[in-house]
């Protein structure tokens, strides 16, 4: 039923765009001709043998054309106006599908739904197809991606600069309750989204050593770096559209390869093993994506990683900069260069050498170029995420950085100590050196002390970085200090994972929400109406049948729609404490079976998330949790009224099922260990309703949507730091509190580790020993604060109007927000809108 083929495989297309719209039908028919013009020219197939991957490919083409056209446009337009850029560097990018977001920000998304079905093809079914590039673990990688978002939609030019792993974050199986990582191997069939650009290469060294030399003609010394290896990166672009605009910026992802792919003296001694070793070695830098949220890795491959995407991308920002400026001593007034959290940091001393060993540059006026060039953002108040590199391994990969650290170190302890003259153990702190036992670099010090501004990602996580991680930096320089509230992009958090909804409130009060997210405020005017109220908890009752049969599908539990949907779904981490959810689980399960005729508020308790491949205890929750399943689910005096649901590998599509079907979301995180969280706003945008402690974001969105509709618990910051110094005791709250007694008691009594009494040792020490997330501390407040959250959704026109309210007054933590804040305040870019065609 499709048209022939034509040789035009670029159709006229003006969809979504501004000029002439074409009539409806039009538009379905050049839909058509494109989609079989890809399909028989770029897969080079025809209906007979025409797989379901090679719509999906075909449809993925005729969306990349509509935005590489734009792309081009939009690349002439930042060219012709010398515009200030962003450069976002980020070792994590975690996009999510890219077909299904490219229609929606085209506006096409209707029309193709449409023009597909009138051929016989379902969207939805093409749009499973797509291979989810998962080059991020966690909050870090999907709050660039949204950034991404932001940055196209107002129309900011930029480009996000990160590493394509050939592996992303690995696939969770999950095998008898325990979790087993699998290779992702998300580019086995090609990715229509990118494009290689082989005639931008960059050449990156490693290793070898550094000498002194006199230029010709010149008497000054300059230094070189001989190096030992060399590797090539490859960029490879994705576009990256914005909602209801024609700019398009760029994702640019570089590959490593190798230098001298091919050694042609060791294979013709024979040694055809030998004669591609190399290549092996340099492309092993880009192969896979480290799976630690939070946590360092002090491995010499991840430091090659992150210099490698670094170098790489200043010597694409210079080559951009050099096109349209004479010299580099404006660099920092057209270039905004982003550090996401410390990973690229190295870049402060890959900019300084080139800037003095390339481009001769004196180091003062060097450094300056570079502080106004860099802002750094820190993502954690974990202290086993502050990255430190052993000096020997640095020297050994990046002599000539090293050298650089030391004189950076050297020029700055210097300053210190005229503002600070007899305070030795300040400057001990503020080194870039970490002194006693093995030397280290701190790269949060690196970070600091080479940008000009320096961010939190909340209100109380910056206050917390200014008083304690970085206090001695704040005290140097307070003004350098802001916060910048984390964001999320509503096209993908609400408009495309939760269609019904966003209809519901376009038809309400129009469609403007979609890019100034405080116009939700109106629905606050229709409160009081019930038509909309019921059809509002129609919608959620919807989306939860659609999730229950993606459970029963992926897990096989069926779960009742009826019942509250509680979910906790993020990184397995112990100081986000899945652990006192699933204490909570046991203790609702307790008393059903202690008093069976109790009335109860039923339950679904989902989880999702994944654990780092080497964190014992987090994988040992996820066993728990699914042990627990096994013996809840299955027990007939819970008659159904408590499931619990472990979803393996939690990624951003499964998340877009999520956050429209949850009742309640859980945000139980030790006080004072979050630094902002993404989620807690995902779940509010989409009508869920939070349980949560002050933490992170948690605390701003209670103070937006009002006290009375977020349900409270636990202890403060404040109060953590002074329960643990006055010395925390678990054994306590164990011995006054009956109900975690009995809890604690039954894990440990092997009912959910049948024939392995011992399995959960280690949790039941760790919470009796030294709990040192306070979960025993906050136990009792959480169980009680959940009896108030089932009393209140027993009241179910009440949990609507809360719900409602939820979503009216979450607009602060629209990305688009956080975004036009770090332009105006820290880059100082203005957007430069494409003209429509
Ligand atoms: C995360 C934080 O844990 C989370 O609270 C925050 O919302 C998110 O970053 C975005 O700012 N941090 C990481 O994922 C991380 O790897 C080094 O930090």
């Amino acid at each position: 039923r499709l048209p022939e083929s034509n040789t035009e495989t670029e159709v006229p297309l003006s969809l979504g765009s501004a000029g002439v719209a074409l009539d409806a039908e039009t538009q379905v028919s050049q839909i058509q001709q494109a989609l079989v013009n890809n399909l028989h020219w770029v897969q080079g197939k025809d209906e007979q043998f025409a797989n379901a991957h090679d719509y999906y490919t075909a449809l993925a083409h005729s969306v990349r054309n509509q935005l590489l056209k734009k792309r081009i446009r939009t690349a002439k337009t930042y060219a012709e106006a010398k515009a200030k850029n962003v450069y976002y560097l980020s070792a994590e990018f975690l996009m999510g599908r890219q077909l299904g977001n490219g229609l929606i920000n085209l506006g096409m998304y209707d029309t193709m739904r449409h023009a597909l079905a009138d051929c016989g093809l379902d969207l939805d079914e093409l749009l499973e197809r797509e291979a989810e590039p998962g080059l991020g673990n966690g909050g870090l990688g999907r709050l660039a991606a949204c950034f991404m978002d932001s940055l196209t939609t107002l129309n900011l030019p930029a480009i996000g600069y990160g590493i394509r792993y050939e592996f992303g974050i690995f696939t969770q199986l999950i095998r008898q309750g325990h979790q087993v990582e699998a290779p992702d191997k998300w580019l086995s069939y090609g990715n229509p989204w990118e494009i290689a650009r082989p005639d931008y290469r960059v050449e990156i060294k490693f290793g070898g050593h550094t000498e002194v030399y006199k230029k010709d003609g010149d008497d000054d010394y300059q230094v070189r770096w001989i190096q030992a290896q060399t590797v090539i990166g490859i960029p490879h672009d994705v576009p990256v559209p914005g909602y209801g605009t024609d700019n398009v910026n760029l994702l640019r992802l570089w590959k490593a390869e190798a230098g001298e792919a091919f050694d042609l003296d060791a294979f013709n001694a024979g040694d055809y093993f030998g004669a591609v070793a190399n290549k092996m070695i340099s492309e092993n830098i880009t192969k896979v994506l480290y799976p630690n949220d939070e946590t360092r890795q002090g491995k010499e491959l991840r430091l090659q990683q992150q210099y490698f995407f670094v170098a790489c991308s200043l010597q694409d920002i210079i080559r951009l900069h050099l096109r349209d400026h004479s010299n580099l001593g404006n660099l920092a007034e057209f270039s905004a260069i982003q550090l996401n959290d410390t990973h690229p940091a190295i870049g402060v001393a890959e900019l300084m050498r080139l800037l003095i060993d390339e481009y001769s540059f004196e180091w003062a006026a060097a450094w300056q170029i570079t502080q106004r060039t860099f802002g750094y953002t820190n993502h954690t108040l974990m202290p086993e995420a502050l990255e430190k590199w052993s000096v020997d391994l640095f020297g050994k990969l990046l002599p000539r950085h090293l050298e650089i650290i030391y004189e950076i170190n050297h020029r700055f302890l210097a300053q210190v100590k005229l503002r600070y003259p007899n305070d030795p153990d300040r400057l001990e702190r503020l080194s870039l050196i970490e002194e006693g036992g093995e030397r280290r670099v701190r790269m949060a010090n690196l970070a600091c002390v080479g940008s000009h501004a320096i961010n939190g990602v909340a209100a109380l996580h910056t206050e917390l970085l200014k008083q304690e991680v970085l206090q001695d930096f704040y005290e140097l320089w307070p003004d350098k200090f802001s916060n910048k509230t984390n964001g999320i992009t509503p096209r993908r958090w609400l408009l495309q994972c939760n269609p019904r909804l966003a209809q519901l409130i376009s038809e309400t009060i129009g469609d403007s929400w979609i890019t100034n997210l405080d116009d939700l405020k109106q629905l606050e005017a229709h409160l009081d109406d019930e038509a909309f109220r019921h059809a509002w908890q129609a919608i959620k009752q919807e989306n939860k049948w659609s999730l229950a049969r993606y459970i029963h599908d992926a897990v096989g539990i069926e779960v009742n729609p009826d019942s509250m949907f509680d979910v906790q779904i993020k990184r397995i981490h112990e100081y986000k404490r899945q652990l006192m959810n699933v204490l909570h689980v046991i203790t609702l399960y307790n008393r059903m079976v202690q008093n069976p005729g109790d009335h109860v508020v039923p339950r679904t308790v989902i989880f999702g998330g994944k654990a780092a491949p080497g964190y014992a205890m987090a994988k040992l929750v996820v066993k728990l949790i699914n042990a627990v399943a096994d013996v809840v689910n299955n027990d007939p005096s819970v008659n159904g009224r408590l499931k619990v649901v472990f979803l393996p590998n939690y990624n951003v599509s499964q998340a877009q099922r999520l956050f429209p079907a949850s009742d309640l979301s859980e945000q139980i995180s030790t006080a004072g260990m979050e630094a902002s969280g993404t989620g807690n706003m995902k779940f509010a945008l989409n009508g869920a309703l939070t349980i949560g402690t002050l933490d992170g974001a948690n605390v701003e969105i209670r103070e937006e949507v009002g006290a009375d509709n977020f349900f409270l618990f636990g202890l403060t910051t404040e109060q953590v730091a002074a329960c643990k110094a006055v010395g925390h005791n678990p054994w306590y709250y164990y011995d006054t509190n009956p109900e975690l007694k009995r809890t604690l008691d039954v894990i440990a009594s092997g009912l959910f580790s049948p024939g392995e009494p011992d399995l959960f040792l280690p949790i039941l020490d760790s919470l009796l020993v030294d709990d040192p997330y306070m979960v025993m501390a906050d136990f009792a407040a959480y169980v009680q604060c959940q009896e108030h959250v089932s009393r209140t959704y027993e009241d179910r026109d009440r949990w609507v109007r809360m719900a409602i309210l939820n979503t009216a007054r979450i607009g602060k933590f629209s990305a688009d927000r956080t975004i036009a804040d770090y332009a105006r305040e820290i880059w100082k870019v203005k957007a430069v809108p494409v003209a429509g065609e």
